[in-house]
C-alpha cells in the first residue's frame, strides 16, 4: 500500500491524488497540516520523512520520495495502464511541457514559503501578495490558453483522456479560484477544468473532497 503524505489544499498533492485515482492505485493518506500556525511540515517528525519539508511525499515499502512530477512519472512507469501520457512521443513532450509550465514556472513562485517571505522579509501587504499571486498565474495561463486552443483535439488536450497536462492544470485553477482570480480570459482552460471535474478521479482528489471534517 502506498502512503501519501499530503495536505488537502496542496495543489502539488492534488496532482498525485488525481493520478492515483485515474490509475486506480490504492493509497492511504497521512495528512500533514502545512497551514501557517500549524506548520507540521517543519516539525521534526515530518522533516525526517521529507527533508525538504514540503508535501507531497510518497512512502512505498519503507522508501520515501517527494516531488509530485517525479512521483507522477514513477506512477506511470509502475502502473502503465491507464496511461497519463499521450502515446505519440511528440505529444508526450507537449504534455510534459504544458505541465512543467505550471509545475516549474507558476507554482513555485506562489508557494506558501514564498508568500511568507514576501510578507515577513519584504514587507508586502495582502494586496501586494495577491497581486504577485495573480500575476504569476496570469503570465503562465496566457501562454497555456494559446497552447491549449491550438492543441485541444477532443474533450481533453490530447484526445479523449486526461494526461499530466490536465493533472497539473486543474489543481492550479483551484489555486487561482482560492485567491479569487478572474479567469474569464482563459475559456479553453476553463472548459478543460469543467470536463475534468466531471470525472470521479478528479472530484475525489479535490481539496473539498479531502478537507478534514
Ligand atoms: N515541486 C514540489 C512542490 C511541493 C510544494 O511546494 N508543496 C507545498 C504545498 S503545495 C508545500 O509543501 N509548502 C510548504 C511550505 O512552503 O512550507 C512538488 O511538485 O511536489
Amino acid at each position: 500500500m502506498i502512503r501519501l503524505y499530503d495536505y488537502w489544499r496542496s495543489s502539488a498533492a492534488y496532482r498525485v491524488r488525481i493520478a492515483m485515482n485515474l490509475k486506480g492505485v490504492p493509497y492511504e493518506r497521512s495528512p500533514v497540516n502545512i497551514a501557517p500556525g500549524s506548520d507540521e511540515q517543519k516539525a521534526g517528525a515530518y522533516k525526517a520523512v521529507n527533508p525538504q519539508m514540503r508535501v507531497p511525499t510518497i512512502e512505498v515499502d519503507g522508501r520515501r520520495a517527494g516531488q509530485s512530477m517525479a512521483v507522477l512519472e514513477w506512477l506511470e512507469e509502475t502502473y502503465p495502464t491507464p496511461s497519463i501520457l499521450p502515446s505519440d512521443p511528440w505529444e508526450r513532450l507537449q504534455a510534459r511541457s504544458f505541465a512543467d509550465t505550471i509545475a516549474c514556472d507558476i507554482h513555485p513562485l506562489n508557494n506558501l514559503s514564498v508568500l511568507a517571505a514576501l510578507r515577513n522579509e519584504f514587507g508586502a501587504d495582502e494586496a501586494a501578495v495577491t497581486r504577485w499571486y495573480h500575476d504569476w498565474i496570469r503570465r503562465g495561463f496566457e501562454a497555456l490558453e494559446t497552447i491549449a486552443l491550438a492543441q485541444k483535439t477532443g474533450d481533453f488536450l490530447f484526445g479523449d483522456a486526461p494526461t499530466i497536462a490536465e493533472i497539473a492544470l486543474i489543481p492550479q485553477i483551484a489555486n487561482a479560484r482560492r485567491f479569487d482570480m478572474d479567469l474569464s480570459a482563459f475559456p479553453t482552460l476553463l472548459a478543460l477544468d469543467a470536463t475534468c471535474l466531471k470525472l470521479e478521479a478528479f472530484r475525489k482528489a479535490s481539496p473539498e473532497a479531502n478537507k478534514p471534517a
